[in-house]
């Protein structure tokens, strides 16, 4: 009996030690499979922001999570304050209201905290704000015109080639490609790079947001506006058009691909011969704003 418990004991120490080794690897296995593709998109019961796939998404959720966690401390002090005060000053203990309506200590204190509290969130606030407004040493640029109602992507660093981007229809839909957010054309960019987005617009206002890369920036007619991104890791990464730009708004989701710098390469070869211009001219709508009015903003801004 003796002998049959200890084989058990090893048995199951054995099963054990072969589980946690089992769960180690697959930790091991796991963290590059996640380093491998990740995906932005919104989730069903999501109640956070979505994952960060860069820097300016890591910069902002760690921004909202301060912001939360001074929110709460305010609201769970304002909540035990009105619960003391309705105790403490009911009619039953308090059958002769007080007369006092001022109070020099307590007004100086109610109006000098909230401004020190205002402060604490302004500073970082505003680092954010210029952390966002661009790229300081800019790897590429693209530039992203708003249409009635698609996406046009100029690569002003590649030949000036430029392609539209339109939804997928429900009934051409492929296993993992998500109805009303993907695409046939996706913007394709290299993990890593800091990449200038130039918006402009076409017809109406319409904005270019992708919130797991931290991007949303107006596409306003007649304007071309600067901002940037930059993926951290490889993936997809979805948006949509979150201005109201007219009946078919829907139909203007957004699909940032982040491959690695060979693999981008290899896709920019492609999609220099795939979107060529009939006659091999460089894009007539693009080539100004890209070549030399983005220089010129990008220059004046420094
Ligand atoms: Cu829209």
């Amino acid at each position: 009996m003796k002998v049959f418990m200890a084989k058990c004991r090893a048995f199951g120490l054995g099963k054990l030690m072969a589980g946690v080794a089992a769960l180690a690897m697959g930790l091991v296995l796991a963290v590059p499979a996640l380093a491998e593709s990740m995906v932005g998109a919104p989730a069903p019961w999501g109640m956070g922001l979505q994952p960060s796939g860069g820097v300016i998404k890591e910069r902002i959720s760690s921004f909202n999570s301060m912001v939360f966690w001074i929110i709460t401390v305010i609201t769970i002090f304002v909540l035990i304050l009105l619960a003391y005060c309705v105790w403490r000053f009911r009619e039953e203990r308090n059958p002769v209201p007080s007369t006092t309506s001022h109070h020099t200590g307590l007004e100086i204190a109610w109006t000098v905290i909230p401004v020190l509290i205002l402060l604490v969130i302004a500073i970082p606030s505003f680092r954010l704000l210029y952390f966002q407004d661009r790229a300081v040493d800019a790897d590429m640029t693209i530039t992203v015109q708003g249409r009635q109602w698609y996406w046009n992507y100029t690569y002003a660093d590649h030949g000036n080639f430029t392609f539209d981007s339109y939804p997928i229809q429900e009934a051409d839909l492929k296993p993992g490609q998500i109805f009303k957010l993907s695409v046939d054309n996706e913007l394709v960019i290299p993990v890593g790079a800091s990449i200038r987005v130039l918006t402009t617009g076409h017809d109406v206002i319409h904005s270019f947001f992708v919130p797991a890369l931290g991007i949303q920036k107006y596409t306003i007619p007649g304007r071309t506006l600067e901002t940037w991104m930059r993926a951290d890791r490889p993936g997809i990464f979805y948006g949509q058009c979150n201005q109201i730009c007219g009946t078919n708004h829907w139909f203007m989701p957004i699909a940032v691909r982040a491959v690695p710098r060979a693999e981008f390469d290899t896709w920019v070869a492609d999609a220099q011969k795939r979107f060529a211009q009939a006659d091999g001219s460089a894009p007539v709508i693009a080539a100004a704003p890209a070549s030399q009015d983005s220089l010129q903003i990008a220059e004046a801004r420094r």
